[in-house]
């Protein structure tokens, strides 16, 4: 038996590039169609990603502004659908790239019969597209998304149900994350976790990784496996 059953891969910031030139954007627009004076620039952007969640991190930052909680209730829910809608034609465009190194990471794990596994609590309604356009989402033995994980990580709720629908120990999987929160929920899920940082996450305190490394190019299907198996 091998000692890597299946691999889990986050996807905003892991297998997809898709928050400085993609949410972003998306969250603006829905600003402005809204009549609302806000916009998101790229460095506070980096700021407010500590916070998972479109809805979670609109919330967040309206209520920085001081807007009344009632009013944030009431266009939370437009925002973040509106926002969604020009995320998916952003994506319909091909305007949001796979990581470099990334698919043909997921072509070895493949390859070399490793179950792969989505492991986002990004919204389905965007999240199936994009993995679906760049990587087709049949090779994904599972997809857990905020449909089946409400909690946003650090919770570890969506590696939990991952792990469940798979019937999989976490002993014989590997999550691969691009930030401390996505590290934290596969940690607390007991997963051994890869961590391959990004420009927005790179200053991060990522130290409890059990791999960190530079980018894709640096990740071979043969490290994973060491790692699963040590
Ligand atoms: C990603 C997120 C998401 C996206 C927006 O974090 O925080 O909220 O920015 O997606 P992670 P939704 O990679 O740790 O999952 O608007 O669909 O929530
Ligand atoms: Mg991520």
């Amino acid at each position: 038996m091998p000692e890597l059953d299946a691999v889990l891969f986050d996807v905003d910031g892991t297998l997809v590039d898709s928050e400085r030139h993609g949410h972003r954007i998306a969250f603006n627009r829905a600003f402005e169609d809204a009549g609302l004076p806000y916009r998101w620039d790229e460095d506070p952007y980096g700021e407010l990603l500590k916070i998972t969640g479109g809805k979670e991190r609109l919330t967040y930052y309206l209520t920085g502004e001081g807007m009344a909680r009632a009013e944030i209730e009431r266009v939370v829910p437009a925002l973040h659908e509106r926002k969604n809608e020009v995320f998916l034609e952003l994506v319909e465009a091909g305007r949001i790239p796979a990581r470099p190194g990334a698919p043909e990471l997921v072509d070895a794990l493949e390859e070399s019969g490793v179950t792969l596994a989505i492991v986002t609590t990004g919204s389905p309604e965007w999240v199936k597209p994009l993995v679906d356009r760049l990587y087709g989402l049949e090779r994904f033995a599972v997809a857990i998304t905020a449909e089946e994980a409400p909690n946003k990580k650090p919770d570890p709720s969506a590696y939990h149900t991952a792990l469940e629908r798979l019937g999989l120990d976490p002993g014989r999987a590997v999550a691969i994350e691009d930030s401390r929160q996505g590290l934290r929920a596969a940690k607390a899920a007991g997963l051994r976790c890869v961590v391959v940082p990004n420009d927005y996450t790179r200053h991060q305190d990522l130290d409890a990784a059990d791999l960190l490394v530079d980018g894709f190019a640096a990740l071979t299907a043969e490290k994973i496996k060491e790692l699963a198996a040590s």
